[in-house]
C-alpha cells in the first residue's frame, strides 16, 4: 500500500531559474539534484524546512524535446505535473493497482530520483492524476 505523500513535482522549463525563483520567493532550498537520462529530464529536491526532512517539491526540467516533461510543457506550460507516493516495494503495489484494473505505465519498475524504483498510474485511471510509485533505495 501507500505509506506517505513522498513529493509533488512540477514541470518547469529552465531548473536553475526555478531554483532562484523558489530560493529567493520561498526561501527555499536544494536537497538534491541529478540528471535522469532515461526520463530526459533534469531534476531538483527541494524543502521549506531546515533539515530537508519535512514535504519535498521536485522541480522537472525537460533534457530533450521528446521527453515526458517536454510534451506536457508543450500542452500545458509550467505548473503541476504529477504526485507521487511512497511505498515499500513497488512490484507489489503496482501489481495491487493492476488487479484493481488500473494501467500502469511500465510493465516493470525503472529507476527514479536518488537510486529509487518507480513506476506511474495512467492520469485518466486516477482521476486526471500522474500518481508516481516510489520505492527509496
Ligand atoms: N497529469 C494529468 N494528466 C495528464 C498528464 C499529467 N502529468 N500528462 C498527460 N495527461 C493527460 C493529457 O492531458 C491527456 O488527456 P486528454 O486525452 O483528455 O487530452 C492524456 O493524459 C494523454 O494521455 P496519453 O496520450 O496516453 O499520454 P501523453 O503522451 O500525454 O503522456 C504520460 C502522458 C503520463 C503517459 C507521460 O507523461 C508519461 O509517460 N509519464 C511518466 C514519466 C514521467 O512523467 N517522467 C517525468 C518525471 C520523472 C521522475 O519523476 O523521475
Amino acid at each position: 500500500g501507500l505509506l506517505r505523500v513522498d513529493h509533488v513535482g512540477i514541470a518547469v522549463a529552465d531548473l536553475d531559474e526555478a531554483l532562484t525563483f523558489y530560493s529567493e520567493t520561498f526561501g527555499m532550498h536544494c536537497v538534491h539534484e541529478e540528471r535522469n537520462e532515461e526520463q530526459g529530464v533534469r531534476e531538483a529536491m527541494i524543502a521549506a524546512d531546515p533539515d530537508g526532512t519535512g514535504a519535498r517539491i521536485q522541480l522537472l526540467a525537460p533534457l530533450r524535446p521528446d521527453s515526458a516533461i517536454a510534451k506536457f510543457l508543450d500542452r500545458n506550460g509550467p505548473g503541476l505535473q504529477q504526485l507521487a507516493y511512497t511505498v515499500k516495494d513497488v512490484e507489489a503495489a503496482s501489481d495491487a493497482l493492476r488487479a484493481r484494473g488500473l494501467r500502469l505505465l511500465y510493465e516493470s519498475p525503472r529507476r527514479g530520483t536518488a537510486g529509487s524504483r518507480i513506476n506511474f498510474v495512467h492520469p485518466k485511471d486516477a482521476g486526471g492524476v500522474l500518481v508516481e510509485l516510489v520505492e527509496p533505495a
